[in-house]
């Protein structure tokens, strides 16, 4: 049979499937799925690497939740609830007209956007992270797609967001927000997890939680990237049995599509290995950094981690809740946390009236001075190849792309102090930050550097919580001892 014929008949076939399956079509409309113009799962390493390069570099960030649940504060019908402030819906298992009261009076009247973005300045926090909704549903910007929102259902009437963004970009701090994948109060997001919250939109009916994430969720991301300059999305609420790992997948790929720059974190799928934060390894989840919370990664991890912490035992405001860890203990938080290569978002949970709480503002402005004097040894900063640290009150970071390294004490040290996993350039200066007065040392293979700390030096410096060593010269990588 000649090639003419047969490309003949081929061609008539092709004219009759496609003729049948437009007829098809138009019984049941077809879905095309938009082809992904860019896949942003298989993002190049030098490409990942740029994109992270400042959240890296910034090391330290303020978490913030806020919200109606700081009216009730931890107080429920004269009782008290256990557990941490913003989950007292769920907690005190409060029906959701009775929580919208809560809405209804949130009216955050001493909020001044600028204060908090000078406090966040002064601690020395590079950028914030602020709950846009959390899991009780209610948003504190003025969404499109919700009346449940601070502008149509509070007596506020301001968007919060939107002056919280402005009083950040003013102080260079660059602003991320945090949103709940789970919604308490959306009739189509109900969980099996909280069956009390299953007020599906037809009386009777039942949720339909993909239509919550094409319908509410992934317009709501819109939003917040297009109106509010999101640098960081900070999903949470992912643990729901509704949520899928193809949905996670699929919400990186669109919020990255969004803003192909913004970082978003590995509670965008289902990866997370609970409060530890690292995503299992059996999968390609998505996610930019790791979320351990409450918790500092045991090792160092060749992943990108935040580790997220409260000050006192609560993320949301608990008029009860004075359990405030000490700054020495937040300062030591954040070294650790670098030394072992990660992030350290600290949280704030303020009142219903828009004040941060005196102590959370007293041990930031402690964190903050003690990042005044010694912030090189944080910011900008890598860990090193072999060890984090040598015993257990010195921790080390090194300058990136620098041969300068940092010994950090967590004890005030003595006259003399060993340094073993570094070697001092020959003729160089060492000297602690804050204090310009070089110190005495000699090296020896055997022992490493010896230092001498002088006590007038130590007097000068007035050093309370950290002691910051700096030495230019090389890593051991071969540990001398440990
Ligand atoms: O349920 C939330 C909780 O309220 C809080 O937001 C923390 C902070 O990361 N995340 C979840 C608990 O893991």
């Amino acid at each position: 049979m000649n090639n003419r014929i047969i490309y003949t008949i081929g061609k008539t076939l092709a004219l009759l499937i496609l003729v049948c399956s437009c007829k098809s079509e138009k019984k049941k409309p077809v879905v095309v799925s938009e082809p992904i113009a860019v896949n942003y799962l298989e993002e190049s390493k030098t490409d990942f690497d740029e994109r992270m390069e400042w959240w890296r570099n910034a090391r330290f960030g303020m978490f913030i939740h806020w919200g109606p649940y700081a009216i009730p504060a931890g107080t429920y019908n004269g009782k008290p609830v256990d557990g941490i402030g913003e989950w007292i819906m769920n907690n005190a298992q409060i029906p959701i007209a009775e929580y919208e009261v809560f809405s209804k009076q949130f009216d955050p009247q001493q909020f001044d956007a600028d204060e908090w973005a000078r406090i966040m300045k002064e601690a020395g926090m590079k950028y914030v992270v602020i709950t846009s909704k959390h899991h009780d549903g209610f948003c504190l910007w003025n969404s499109k797609v919700s009346d449940y929102d601070i502008i149509d259902f509070s007596p506020y009437k301001k968007d919060i967001l939107k002056a919280l963004s402005d009083a950040c970009k003013k102080q260079g701090i660059k602003f991320g927000v945090y949103h709940s994948i789970m919604d308490w109060h959306h009739p189509d997001a109900q969980s099996i997890n909280y069956p009390e919250y299953n007020n599906a939109s037809e009386p009777g009916g039942n949720p339909n939680f993909p239509l919550y994430l094409e319908n509410y969720l992934k317009p709501q991301m819109k939003e917040l990237i297009e109106n509010y300059d999101v640098e960081i999305m900070w999903f949470d609420g992912e643990w729901i049995e509704e949520f899928t790992h193809d949905n996670g997948k699929e919400l990186y790929q669109y919020v990255r599509s969004l803003k192909p720059s913004i970082l978003i974190n590995n509670r965008v799928d289902k990866g997370r290995q609970g409060m530890q934060g690292m995503n299992k390894a059996d999968a390609d989840y998505a996610g930019d950094f790791g979320t351990p919370e409450q918790e500092i990664l045991e090792g160092s991890s060749t992943l990108d981690w935040e580790s997220c912490m409260t000050m006192n035992d609560t993320w949301g405001f608990k008029k009860n809740d004075h359990n405030w860890k000490s700054a020495q203990t937040l300062i030591h938080n954040l070294i650790d946390v670098t030394a072992k290569g990660g992030n350290y978002l600290l949280n704030v949970g303020p009142t219903a009236e828009g004040i941060i709480p005196a102590p959370s503002v007293e041990r930031l402005q402690a964190v903050g001075e003690w990042l005044s004097r010694n912030g090189e040894a944080i910011y900008g900063t890598e860990k090193l190849k072999g060890t984090y640290r040598q015993g257990n009150d010195i921790l080390f970071t090194k300058s990136k792309g620098q041969n300068v390294y940092y010994a950090i004490s967590l004890t005030k040290p003595k006259t003399e102090i060993i340094i073993e996993h570094v070697q001092a350039q020959e003729g160089s200066d060492i000297v602690l930050l804050g204090s310009s007065i070089p110190l005495e040392w000699t090296y020896t293979s055997e022992k490493g550097v010896k230092i001498s700390v002088p006590s007038t030096v130590l007097e000068e410096l007035d050093e309370n919580h950290a002691w910051t060593f700096k030495i230019e010269g090389n890593e051991i990588v071969n540990k001398i001892s440990e």
